[in-house]
């Protein structure tokens, strides 16, 4: 099992002020930032990122919104980094997220719900070598 995970923080977050907040939040449970960037996404960028869920019906809306302001995008390291914070961040609807999660704190809806997190080991070196070069990582 690997100890790294994959986030951004999504432009709904960064729009409404939250970057610090959510990042002090991640670093207060644990996690180790191995990179960072403060970045924005072209529409073609983000369709390319979540060409996984190319067929879904939301697929347009999501490409649209992720392009639609700055993101963080950051590596973490954590023993148990995946489903560790996948559990820290809470459900994709943050009308069903448990209290105390990220989403449950910071995201408004399904749509636009603050923070990304991998889902496998395998998609988090994806998602990590999709922003980050092995030179700006440790
Ligand atoms: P997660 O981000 O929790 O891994 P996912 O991989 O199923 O969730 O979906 C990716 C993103 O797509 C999600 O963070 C927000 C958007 N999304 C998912 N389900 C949606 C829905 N029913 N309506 C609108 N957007 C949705
Ligand atoms: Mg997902």
């Amino acid at each position: 099992m690997s100890n790294r995970t994959f986030t951004m923080i999504k432009p709904d977050a960064t729009r409404k002020g939250d970057t610090g907040a959510i990042l002090n939040h991640i670093v207060k449970a644990g996690f180790t930032v191995k990179a960072m960037k403060w970045t924005k996404l072209t529409a073609e960028q983000a369709g390319l990122f979540y060409e996984i869920h190319k067929e879904r019906p939301f697929y347009g809306e999501l490409v649209e919104f992720m392009s639609s302001g700055p993101i963080v995008a950051a590596i973490l390291e954590k023993e148990n980094a995946v489903a560790d914070f996948r559990k820290l961040i809470g459900a994709t609807n943050p009308a069903q997220a448990e209290e105390g999660t990220i989403r449950k704190l910071y995201a408004a809806s399904v749509g636009e719900n603050a923070v990304h997190g991998s889902d496998s080991d395998e998609n988090a070196a994806i998602e990590g070598d999709f922003f980050f070069s092995k030179l700006e990582r440790f």
